[in-house]
């Protein structure tokens, strides 16, 4: 089932909003088994990259693009750093919309750009950056033939909230913290909305790159987030803490994942552990950390981050060789 009828009571839908899904939502929810207790709390990992399009965003996605058909619209559009565009592309196509995406030029996983393409988006590389293309985005918007898909557009954050309602009935409980990387601010936004509809007090750790313009974690390259303001009033309402990590501690974490909990995600997804690392936690609470995107979105960063495969011949004494990591084989 996907998010629009599973939570149909707690969305902004009507009777004529189209039941669109992907069999979005319901991503696993996994119990750490190291760093966790590493941390000395009760960790899991919310995998939002087990969604339809490999990332949190078709939660709200499929909400916008349904009242988009819902309300006549022949098409829509997004600024994109590459998911936004997956997600987008992939729920126009269902809807039988025309997608419009404009992403920064050569600044984009190669994964998601192929995503979009492949549904058959209409698919734009603007040169200049993902701020750039938001303001350009949002002026084709205004001259209304095509309805805008980005988080400014409230039933993007309408959707994505439920991911809180879904971990809490995962939990039996809501979770004391929740740690997710901070972009352009829409899913903190999201998960702040969802747990106050629950009536929970989950403090939200939001972790921003210390390096915006130009982080390593492309998904999250944004100087100029759009809900800047909403996450600074959080901030001062107590609901949201935002902390800062550098490209060095994101690394760290999204290796850190994978080696220790077997868990792949793209770079980006890892600064909500990282954050979590700053911050004061009570011994044994409850936390999340919201994995945003799932690893095959970016495996160049995979060929940045690790050691290069070694070259063997097809003999054991070679292999042996090469499991041991001594140079060997023709292309060693
Ligand atoms: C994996 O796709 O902005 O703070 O255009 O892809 O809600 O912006 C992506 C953002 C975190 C940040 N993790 O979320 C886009 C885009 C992943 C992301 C974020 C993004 P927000």
């Amino acid at each position: 089932m996907g998010v629009i009828s599973r939570y149909r009571d707690r969305l902004p839908v009507t009777a004529a909003t189209p039941e669109l899904t992907l069999g979005e939502g319901s991503t696993p929810l996994i119990r750490s088994r190291a760093i966790g207790a590493s941390l000395g709390v009760d960790l899991w990992f919310k995998f939002e990259g087990m969604n339809p399009s490999g990332s949190f965003k078709d939660r709200g996605m499929v909400v916008a693009v349904a009242k988009a058909v819902e309300d006549g619209a022949t098409g829509v559009v997004c600024a994109s750093t590459g998911n936004t565009a997956a997600s987008a592309s992939a729920y126009a196509a269902r809807a039988g919309l025309v997608a419009v995406v404009l992403c920064p030029a050569g600044a984009i996983a190669a994964a998601k750009q192929a995503q979009s393409r492949a549904v058959g988006a209409r698919f734009l590389e603007v040169r200049g950056s993902f701020d750039d293309a938001l303001r350009s985005c949002q002026q084709l918007a205004d001259r209304g033939e095509f309805a805008l898909v980005n988080s400014l557009n409230p039933y993007r954050i309408e959707g994505q909230k439920t991911a809180a309602f879904e971990l809490t009935e995962e939990l039996g409980h809501a979770p004391h913290v929740l740690a997710l990387p901070y972009g352009g601010g829409g899913n903190t936004k999201a998960y702040a909305k969802g747990f106050t509809e629950d009536g929970a007090a989950t403090r939200i750790v939001s972790a921003q790159s210390e390096q915006r313009a130009t982080t390593l974690a492309s998904a999250i390259r944004i100087a100029e987030p759009a809900h800047e303001h909403e996450v600074e009033a959080l901030v001062e309402g107590g609901r949201v803490e935002v902390t800062s990590v550098s490209d060095e501690d994101i690394t760290r974490m999204w290796l850190e994942l994978a080696t220790r909990e077997g868990i792949f995600c793209e770079p980006s997804s890892a600064a909500g552990l990282a954050g979590l690392r700053q911050v004061e936690l009570e011994t044994g609470s409850t936390v999340v950390c919201v994995l945003t995107g799932h690893g095959l979105k970016d495996t160049a960063a995979v060929a940045n981050l690790t050691a290069e495969p070694c070259v063997v011949d097809p003999d054991v004494d070679s292999i042996l060789a090469g499991i041991h990591g001594a140079p060997v084989g023709v292309g060693a």
